[in-house]
């Protein structure tokens, strides 16, 4: 086969098994387009890959813009890798203005990492409605597990939501915090607090060392506040020193005594399952919104409804009722 046809042909599964990283990437870059072929594409791909995939250990990563989440990757991901483990980084970053920008100070924050033939640094373009991205990120999840990386981290910025779609796709969410302690924890949502398996706390070198020492206290505190999220695990606090390259042992051995504690009870198999059932329903309501939206006039009528619910004209529910009951 020519180079030429290869790329029309596109990746194939064999490819993608057999851990082709041009071919994980072209599969990704399809999942992710917006063209119909593409999307069908990838589909076909992926039921076929399927089978290959949930063999990962998933684990979402979040915290402040700062705290060094990206230095806490290059230097997680090369112990992993170290350690014989193949990692795929998946970045999601659906604030648009930070689009670009941070992933290629990504790329070059994790310059060890990216050049490293067992790890895979894949961001995830941003835009669309956040369950369209948490869509772009789960495909490309299956499609590295397929391709034979083993943990998949997922990073996102903290700023809100997208904990929550991040959370969704994962086995286990860590939260990096810096060592300011009390008052950064004033600016940590709860809800992102209630979402922890694991706080990292981040920079605990040199100066920093007793301010860190005293920020795990303190979230410490704050965790024993907060209702437990799994009946197998409770929270812990590590510290960290990404660029000491210590602390890493612990947070590794922490994620696997997780993992086998939600494996064993049966709890991660439940999880994954309500993850899947959550994700199936919100393609179903993505892809009845845009039919709907694809129709004729309709947009137009939504958007004259909405008017007149943002100016207390009409009830939020009878306008609902109008736009979808209008005479075709
Ligand atoms: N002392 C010390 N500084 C660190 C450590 N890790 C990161 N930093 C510094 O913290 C700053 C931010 O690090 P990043 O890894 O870029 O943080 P980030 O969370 O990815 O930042 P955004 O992507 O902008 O949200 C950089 O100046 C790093 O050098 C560490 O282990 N110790
Ligand atoms: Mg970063």
């Amino acid at each position: 086969m020519t180079n030429e046809t290869a790329a029309k042909a596109g990746p194939s599964a064999g490819d993608i098994l057999a851990g082709n990283r041009r071919a994980l990437a072209r599969a990704i870059t399809l999942a992710e387009s917006s063209r119909p072929d593409h999307r069908a594409r990838a589909e076909t791909l992926l039921a076929e890959l399927l089978p290959a995939t949930g063999k990962a250990i998933r684990v979402g990563l979040s915290g402040p813009p700062g705290v060094g989440k990206s230095t806490f990757i290059e230097s997680f991901g090369g112990y992993l890798t170290g350690k014989g483990r193949k990692v795929a980084v998946l970045a999601v970053d659906p604030s648009s203005a930070r689009s670009g920008g941070s992933i290629l100070g990504d790329k070059t924050r994790m310059e060890t990492l990216a050049r490293d033939p067992n790890a895979f640094i894949r961001p995830t373009p941003s835009g669309g409605t956040l369950g369209g991205v948490a869509r772009r990120t789960r495909d490309a999840m299956l499609l590295c597990e397929a391709a034979g990386f083993d943990v998949v981290l997922i990073e996102t910025v903290g700023v809100g939501q997208s904990e929550v779609a991040v959370a969704d796709l994962t086995d286990m969410f860590l939260l990096l915090v810096g060592p300011g302690g009390g008052d950064e924890l004033q600016g940590i949502k709860r809800g992102i607090m209630e979402l922890a398996d694991l706080v990292v706390v981040t920079k605990a070198d040199g100066d920093l060392l007793p301010a860190a020492r005293l920020a795990a206290a303190d979230y410490g505190g704050a965790l024993h506040l907060i209702r437990p999220k799994s009946a197998h695990w409770t929270a812990e606090v590590i510290l960290t020193s990404a660029m000491a390259n210590q602390g890493l042992a612990e947070v590794w051995d922490a994620i696997g005594r997780h993992h086998r504690a939600l494996t064993d009870s049966g709890e991660l198999a439940s999880l994954r399952a309500g993850q899947l059932s959550a994700a199936f329903w919100t393609s179903v309501r993505e892809g009845l919104l845009g039919a709907l939206l694809n129709e004729p006039d309709a947009k137009s009528l939504a958007a004259r409804l909405e008017a007149d619910v943002s100016a207390g004209k009409l009830t939020p529910a009878a306008a609902a009722r109008l736009l979808l009951q209008r005479p075709s």
